[in-house]
């Protein structure tokens, strides 16, 4: 059988960088599109660089997309690029709209014109359920989103769904809930409270600010979620998955545990900012992932103590190094 051929947009994202590790590992040749920018931003792909193709292309530019595809024919397409920060997307509308929602279009209407039998996966998200109207969400679950990011993402999921429909193409919508990993931004929030606690037990810092901590998300690991990704484009037909923990733990909860884990009280150290307080919250999402478990025998393997516990440990080790 011929190597499946993988095209990963967003490689050098959180996601992107498991992804590419998971479909190395299962032998798949992998293109990673990155787009051009004055400083290299390969740290996290650095590891796997010689085993991974990279070319170069933007989701606000469709011919570069044409191109590539045309140049790299893919089996698969991961799209995973997105400006992926809900707190920017305030700020910063019209850009996340472009490449968050508008990119979808420009990446999926490039496989209708290249080769429309690539499998499609998109990376949509549990922000669509934003002011939930049911708990658990689900699949059927409607969406009501709350930011600029969420808008986008409800777009994102509807037109992959109508290129299914209209052009026949094998296009799949996976709702992922939160999944954070050491290589998450620092700018979110588990990763900014790990980074936070290490520096503050290495003495760097004294405070950590934050906004909301009655904030409830369904947090899982990263390292778990794309295989999800990838058996939604091994099936028979194409389809949209929610893929959770079907748990839902407080920011307060994050901060009790990975303070606790290096023996601090967070309630010392954590200073309420209303900086980071957000026009419109999201304040509850807990998924229901039955779907995603019985027709893609997917499951997470990793526990909320467990995730914590390993993004402490890296923060921790990763200063240390730093230090030396
Ligand atoms: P991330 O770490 O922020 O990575 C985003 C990636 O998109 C980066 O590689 C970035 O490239 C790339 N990108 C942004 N704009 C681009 C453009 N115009 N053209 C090409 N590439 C562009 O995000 P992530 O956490 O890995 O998430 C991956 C995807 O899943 C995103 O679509 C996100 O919205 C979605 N999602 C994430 C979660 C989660 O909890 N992590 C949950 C649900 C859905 P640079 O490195 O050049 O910036
Ligand atoms: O870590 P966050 O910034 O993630 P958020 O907004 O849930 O979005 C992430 O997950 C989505 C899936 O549901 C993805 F689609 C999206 O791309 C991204 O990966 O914030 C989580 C919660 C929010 O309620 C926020 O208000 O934490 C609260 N929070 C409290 N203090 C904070 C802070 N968030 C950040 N980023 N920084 C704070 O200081």
């Amino acid at each position: 059988m011929a190597k499946q051929r993988a095209l990963i947009t967003g490689i050098t994202g959180q996601d992107g960088s498991y992804l590419a590790e998971f479909l190395l590992s299962h032998g798949y040749e992998v293109i990673g599109m990155v787009r051009r920018s004055s400083t290299v931003n390969f740290e996290r792909i650095k590891h796997i660089q010689d085993k991974i193709t990279l070319v170069t292309g933007d989701l606000l530019d469709e011919v570069s997309l044409i191109h590539m595809l045309r140049d790299h024919r893919p089996t698969e397409v991961y799209n995973l690029a997105a400006q992926s920060f809900v707190q920017t997307s305030w700020p910063q509308p019209v850009f996340t709209g472009e490449t968050t929602a508008l990119g979808v279009t420009r990446m999926l209407d490039a496989v209708r014109i290249v080769d429309p039998d690539i499998r499609f996966y998109q990376a949509s998200s549990s922000e669509m359920f934003g002011k939930v109207v049911e708990v658990p969400q689900h699949e059927d679950t409607p969406f009501y989103p709350r930011s600029p990011y969420g808008v986008a993402k409800v777009y994102g999921h509807w037109i992959t769904v109508n290129y299914r429909e209209s052009y026949n193409m094998y296009a799949c919508s996976g709702i992922l809930f939160n999944h954070e990993s050491p290589r998450r931004g620092l700018e979110f929030v588990t990763r900014k409270i790990s980074n936070g606690v290490a520096r503050i037990k290495l003495g760097l810092d004294e405070e950590l600010r934050l906004g909301n901590l009655d904030a409830r998300r369904d947090w899982g690991f990263a390292g778990d979620y794309v295989e999800a990704m990838w058996l939604m484009l091994q099936q028979d037909q194409p389809d949209d998955y929610v893929v959770s923990t079907n748990e839902t733990h407080s920011v307060r909860e994050f901060c009790e545990l990975a303070f606790g884990n290096l023996d601090l009280d967070y309630r010392d150290y954590v200073v309420m900012d209303e900086r980071f307080m957000r026009p419109a919250e999201v304040d509850l999402l807990i998924g229901d992932s039955t779907k995603a478990r019985t027709k893609l025998g997917w499951e997470p393997k990793t526990s909320f103590p467990e995730l914590v516990r390993m993004m402490g440990d890296a923060d921790m080790k990763l200063l240390k190094e730093q230090q030396r």
